[in-house]
């Protein structure tokens, strides 16, 4: 934690700080500062020191570790307890992991910064590029019953649109249900998992993959996907985002343990909608059909009107004219 304190007060005070003012405000040793600044220099952060002046925290390049991190969380309880892993295969199989085997407090976090074999839904892959990516995933243990947790992939969805506002100035758009998009191409995904019993949710996964800075993507996505710095041309420290996203969701997940649906967000959810208003196809279990969107419901249900009417759709795979080649 010494390295994280440090590291937010080199960030707040944004001048010199002496040695002796950290010695004196977490209680330890000069040794002590000096070796949790050598390590803060190692992992990449551009710190001057200077005899008599103190140490002086320079801009850096996008430092991603788990001191950066812990500098930057301001939230009340999400991502408080936080594990980052430098490499790890997937940071939702690696909670699971940590579930089933002993007490995870809600609310705890894996992030890592090179995740070699990131899942996607229905067992599809997610390319995770380091340096560059976010990959993360936390636990929630709730009170309320398993038929609501498929909306928790709608308020994450909320969450990382509004995050990506405060923390870049970036407009996103959403694809029902799990698809974050800049400029209409894919941006970020999201995949919740559940462990639970008919009446009772033992935990829920929420996993969240943010292209935030990659420029260069592998073949097979480059044409779907985009990033942050792709559109816009400069780069986002990833430890902001993450805040910022984090926030967005304790607000937003506040507002839903009390209602259970998603009357608080409905309207802004439906203003970002890439489908409202447009031809959809739907890939129902019980067959293909098409329609117009019309938004989502406060089960989170997507409306789609057909010839015979409104059909709701709670699950699935929905194709929406103009996105990721359909239709065009
Ligand atoms: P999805 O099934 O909606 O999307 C997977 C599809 O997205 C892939 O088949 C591919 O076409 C495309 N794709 C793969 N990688 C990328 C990328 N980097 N950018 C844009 N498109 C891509 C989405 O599932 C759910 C993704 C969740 C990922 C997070 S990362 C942290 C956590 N750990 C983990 O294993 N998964 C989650």
């Amino acid at each position: 934690m010494l390295k994280s304190d440090i590291l937010k007060k080199l960030k707040e005070k944004n001048d010199y700080v002496s040695g002796q003012d950290l010695c004196e405000e977490f209680g330890v040793s000069r040794t002590a500062v000096w070796k949790a600044v050598n390590n803060l220099k190692k992992e990449g952060f551009l710190i001057d020191s200077v005899t008599n002046k103190g140490y002086l925290l320079r801009e850096s390049e996008d430092v991603f570790s788990k001191a950066s991190l812990e500098s930057a969380i301001e939230t009340k309880w999400l991502g408080k307890k936080l594990c980052f892993f430098d490499e790890i295969d997937s940071t939702n199989t690696e909670l699971k992991r940590m579930a089933e085997t002993g007490e995870v407090e809600n609310g705890t976090l894996a992030i890592t910064e090179n995740q070699t074999k990131g899942r996607g839904r229905r067992g599809r892959e997610w390319k995770t590029i380091v340096g560059t990516n976010i990959a993360m995933s936390f636990i929630l243990k709730p009170e309320f019953a398993p038929d609501r947790a498929s909306m928790l992939t709608i308020l994450a969805a909320m969450a990382i649109a509004e995050g990506t506002k405060n923390a870049a100035g970036v407009q996103c758009q959403i694809k029902w249900p799990n698809d974050v998009l800049i400029n209409k191409k894919k941006y970020c995904g999201i995949l919740t998992e559940m462990s639970a019993e008919p009446d009772f949710i033992h935990y829920v996964i929420v996993g969240i993959g943010i292209n935030a800075n990659t420029t260069e993507f592998p073949k097979e996505v480059e044409d779907i996907a985009t990033s942050i710095c792709r559109e816009c041309g400069e780069k986002i420290s990833r430890a902001k985002l993450v805040n910022e996203v984090l926030k967005a969701f304790e607000r937003i997940y506040k507002d839903f343990e009390k209602s259970c649906d998603l009357s608080n967000i409905l309207i802004s959810y439906n203003k970002m909608l890439v489908s409202m208003g447009k031809k959809v196809r739907v890939l129902d279990p019980k067959g293909e059909f098409e329609g117009i969107s019309r938004g989502i419901n406060k089960e989170g249900e997507l409306l789609v009107e057909t010839s015979e009417g409104i059909v709701n759709v709670y699950a699935g795979e929905v194709s929406v004219r103009g996105i990721y080649g359909y239709g065009e």
